[in-house]
């Protein structure tokens, strides 16, 4: 019996052994387990830095070649094709339909405040402020709106559209109100080129592009109410564009044609006394429409025209964009176009 008892405290002692080596090698084990995972993580932070030092090292060095600009998004975009392959070429213009300006909103999403639009895939090939002549139109304008901003979208322009709208009841000026849409369009955006729109003209084709060309141009070549042709070979009215460079080489546009006719003729002489010549679409790409309407008031035919018009190389350095001037009423981007008014005075 007395040699028993050794033995169990030996077998317990080893089993107590054991256990005490299992619980030393678990820890050893859960402790080397946490050391070789904050290795890695050490290891991940420190790549991690690596490489956040790597780029601002390929930075720095572009410092010394040349200073890389930030670059907006539309200058990595590829430039527009010449031609828009979104054109559709001959529309139908009719005004017998009812058109409510939220349709129209609702119809041009992508128009932003101000009726400003750019595309989104391709980098514009020009900048364009489409500038409209305006009192008391709304019903035109909304046609305007309704027709033109899915136009000028398919065709590729990065526009906004300026509507100088003339405030009080003197007698109207369209010439002067041309020179303020120049001037407060450059004070938004840095155009280069401008189309000066009258709000009842509506092109019947896509393929007549509100843009400019390397002469000053006529758009409205083909109107219905002159039976599909031009009136006269120097006619410059309705719809024309110029590159900004164009119009300060002509001191923009006259501002004392106060009333209907001749401003036209004026701007037309402006631009021969300068050795420029007029491009203009073919016939059939130049079709437009004009939304028939009677005189308005404050706008009856200018005595003065005839007269005016023989002396424009005479009067075209003092009279013009140079001096122009004007109180801005106010400003408002709304939500197709940009309404501008102005009190431009009287003759
Ligand atoms: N305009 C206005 N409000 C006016 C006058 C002119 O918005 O009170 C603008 C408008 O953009 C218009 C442009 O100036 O398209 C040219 O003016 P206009 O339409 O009077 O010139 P147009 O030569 O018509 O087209 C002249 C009168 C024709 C009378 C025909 C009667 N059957
Ligand atoms: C000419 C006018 C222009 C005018 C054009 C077309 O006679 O201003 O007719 O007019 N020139 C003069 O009067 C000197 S329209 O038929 O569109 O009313 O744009």
């Amino acid at each position: 019996m007395a040699s028993a008892e050794p033995s169990l405290s030996f077998n317990l002692l080893h089993r107590t052994c054991k256990l005490v080596v299992l619980l030393c090698f678990l820890h050893i084990s859960v402790t080397v387990f946490f050391y070789v995972r904050s290795l890695d993580l050490r290891f991940a932070f420190v790549q991690n830095q690596q490489t956040r030092a790597g780029s601002a090292a390929s930075a720095a060095p572009a410092a010394s070649r040349a200073p890389e600009p930030e670059t907006p998004d539309d200058k990595r975009l590829k430039t527009c094709p010449q031609t828009s392959p979104l054109l559709v070429g001959p529309l139908r213009v009719e005004f017998n339909i009812p058109v409510s300006l939220d349709a129209v909103r609702k119809a041009n999403p992508q128009v932003g405040p101000g009726g400003r639009y750019k595309p989104k895939d391709c980098a514009a090939l020009q900048k364009v402020a489409v500038v409209i002549p305006f009192r008391k139109r709304d019903e035109h304008l909304k046609f305007w709106l309704y027709y033109l901003h899915p136009i000028l979208q398919r065709q590729q322009l990065d526009y906004g559209v300026y509507v100088i709208n003339q405030d009080g009841e003197e007698i109207f000026n369209r010439a002067k109100l041309l020179n303020v849409g120049y001037a407060e369009a450059m004070k938004e955006y840095d155009y280069d080129c401008f189309v000066f729109s009258d709000v009842d003209l509506i092109p019947m084709d896509d393929r007549n592009i509100y843009k400019c060309f390397s002469q000053p141009r006529h758009l409205s070549v083909s109107m219905d109410k002159f039976g599909f042709r031009l009136p006269y070979k120097q006619y410059f009215g309705g719809v024309s564009s110029m590159m900004k460079e164009q119009y300060l080489r002509i001191n923009g546009f006259p501002n004392n044609y106060w009333g209907w006719g001749g401003e036209d003729d004026d701007i037309y002489n402006r631009l021969a006394s300068k050795g420029m010549t007029i491009s203009r679409p073919s016939g059939e790409v130049g079709r437009c429409r004009m939304i028939r309407h009677e005189r308005d008031k404050q706008n009856e035919p200018n005595p003065q025209r005839f007269d005016r018009i023989a002396h424009t190389r005479e009067t075209m350095n003092k009279d013009g964009i140079k001096s122009l001037s004007y109180k801005l009423v106010s400003k408002e981007a709304l939500a197709l176009y940009t309404k501008i008014t102005v009190d431009i005075g009287k003759p």
